[in-house]
C-alpha cells in the first residue's frame, strides 16, 4: 500500500480515521490497563460503557507524547478523555496500575467470562448464563456441559465428503488451545499462497490481498483475513459470485479446510448487512496446512481463516473495511454519515439520499471520495 503523510493527520481529531494510530503507542501500558476495564464492561453486557472505553483508548493510541505530570493538562483536553479517565490515569501515574483494573484481574468472574468468550461461538451473554445459571467456572466444566467428546466424534463419523462440517461450540472447545496460538507473518503468507494457487486452478486471474491485523503491521495475528477479487473487470462479478462455496469445497476435499463457521452468498443482503457488517460473500473457516515437506515433524496447527469475496465495485472498500482496525472502520462510517451524507461499509460507498454507489478505483480513492486524507494501514491501529 502507498505511504501516507502523517503530518496531515491530527491526534486531536474526534474521528479515528483522521488520527495517526501506530501499532504500539508511548502509553501502551495505560492502554492495556484500560482495556481490561473495557473488556469487563463488554463481558457484563454494558455496551455503552464499553464503547466509551473503546473511544478513550483509541484516542490514547494516537497521542504521540508519553503521559506525565507535564503532558497531563494537554491530555485532559483530548476527545473522549473525561473525569473518569483522568482519575484512572492519575492512579496509573502514581501507582503504576489502575485500582479497578487490579480488582477486575483478581476476580473469578472476569477470569471465567474471558476464558469462556475465547471459545468461538460463545458471546458475552451466553458466557454469563453459563456462569450465573449453570454455575460453570472452568473450561473442563464446559467440556462436560457441551458433551464435547461425544458430539465431535459423532460428527466425524457422519461427515459429508463434499461439505465441510459446521464449526460449533463443541468443535471450538476441542480446538481452543490451538486457535489461541498466534500466527506468525510467514505462516499468514503461506496460507495466502495456498489459497491463491487453489484459485488459479479454478480459473486464472484471481487476486488476493492480505488484510486485517497483518496488513496493519502486526507481527502475530489471531487469524488470517484475505480479500479476494478478479483482475478482469468485465467478467469479475460472475467469477466471484458463488466462489466462497466452490473454493471452500475444494479446500475441504484437499484436507486444508476442516470446518466452516459461516458461508454466505448474496442471497439475503439486508439480513447479512446487520449480522456481519457488510453484504459481501464470505467464508469464515478453519484451516490446517498440509505437512511441511522440508520439516515434516513441524507441528501443524488449526488456524482461523476469513475469506472475503469482492466484485470490482466493492473491491477497494472491502480492502479498507477489512484492514480495520474495528474502531478505524467504525469512524469511517460515522464520518461518512455525519459529514458527507454518505454510507460507508466494506460493500461500498453510497449516497444516503438515493443509495447510488460511488465506485472507488484504489484504496486512496476510498479516502478521497470520503473527503479524508489518506491513512496507510500501519497508522490505522485505532
Ligand atoms: P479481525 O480479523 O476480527 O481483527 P484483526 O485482523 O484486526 O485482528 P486479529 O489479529 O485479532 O485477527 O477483523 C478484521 C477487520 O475486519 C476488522 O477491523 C473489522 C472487519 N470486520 C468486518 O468488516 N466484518 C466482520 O464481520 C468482521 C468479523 C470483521
Ligand atoms: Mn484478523
Ligand atoms: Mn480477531
Ligand atoms: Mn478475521
Amino acid at each position: 500500500p502507498p505511504k501516507c503523510d502523517i503530518s496531515k493527520l491530527s491526534y486531536l481529531s474526534n474521528y479515528c480515521c483522521q488520527r495517526p494510530s501506530p501499532l504500539k503507542c508511548p502509553n501502551q501500558e495505560l492502554v492495556e490497563q484500560l482495556a481490561v476495564i473495557m473488556r469487563f464492561r463488554d463481558l457484563e453486557g454494558e455496551a455503552m460503557q464499553m464503547l466509551a472505553y473503546e473511544k478513550t483508548i483509541a484516542t490514547i493510541k494516537a497521542f504521540p507524547k508519553k503521559i506525565t505530570e507535564d503532558t497531563l493538562e494537554e491530555f485532559s483536553k483530548l476527545p473522549y478523555v473525561g473525569q473518569k479517565t483522568m482519575t484512572k490515569t492519575r492512579e496509573f501515574l502514581s501507582l503504576g496500575h489502575i485500582l479497578e483494573t487490579k480488582t477486575i484481574l483478581a476476580s473469578e468472574r472476569y477470569e471465567s467470562l474471558s476464558l469462556f468468550t475465547q471459545v468461538f461461538g460463545i458471546g458475552a451473554s451466553v458466557a454469563r448464563q453459563l456462569y450465573d445459571v449453570h454455575g460453570l467456572r472452568t473450561i473442563e466444566q464446559l467440556h462436560l456441559f457441551y458433551d464435547v467428546d461425544a458430539i465431535v466424534d459423532k460428527d466425524e463419523d457422519v461427515a459429508d465428503p463434499d461439505e465441510p462440517p459446521e464449526f460449533r461450540i463443541p468443535h471450538a472447545l476441542r480446538l481452543m488451545d490451538e486457535l489461541n496460538l498466534k500466527i506468525p507473518r510467514s505462516e499468514v503468507e503461506s496460507i495466502r499462497d495456498l489459497v491463491m494457487s487453489e484459485l488459479e486452478k479454478i480459473e486464472p486471474g484471481y487476486v488476493g490481498i492480505l488484510v486485517g491485523g497483518y496488513r496493519r503491521g502486526k507481527q502475530e495475528s489471531n487469524d488470517v483475513d484475505i480479500v479476494i477479487g478478479h483482475s478482469d473487470p468485465s467478467t469479475a462479478k460472475a467469477k466471484i459470485t458463488g466462489l466462497s462455496k466452490k473454493l471452500t469445497r475444494r479446500l475441504y476435499k484437499k484436507g486444508v479446510v476442516t470446518n466452516v463457521m459461516h458461508l454466505s452468498s448474496f442471497r439475503a443482503p439486508n439480513a447479512m448487512r446487520t449480522a456481519h457488517w457488510d453484504s459481501l460473500e464470505k467464508a469464515l473457516t478453519v484451516f490446517i496446512l498440509p505437512p511441511n515437506l522440508k520439516n515434516p515433524k513441524a507441528p501443524r496447527v488449526h488456524r482461523r481463516v476469513d475469506l472475503i469475496f469482492a466484485a470490482p465495485q466493492s473491491f477497494w472498500t472491502a480492502v479498507v473495511g477489512w484492514s480495520g482496525s474495528k474502531m478505524f472502520q467504525r469512524d469511517l462510517r460515522r464520518w461518512a454519515k455525519d459529514k458527507k451524507m454518505l454510507k460507508f461499509d466494506s460493500t461500498g460507498i453510497t449516497h444516503r439520499w438515493d443509495s447510488k454507489q460511488i465506485v472507488a478505483s484504489s484504496e486512496e480513492d476510498v479516502f478521497r471520495i470520503l473527503g479524508l486524507e489518506y491513512v496507510s494501514p500501519e497508522w490505522r491501529n485505532a
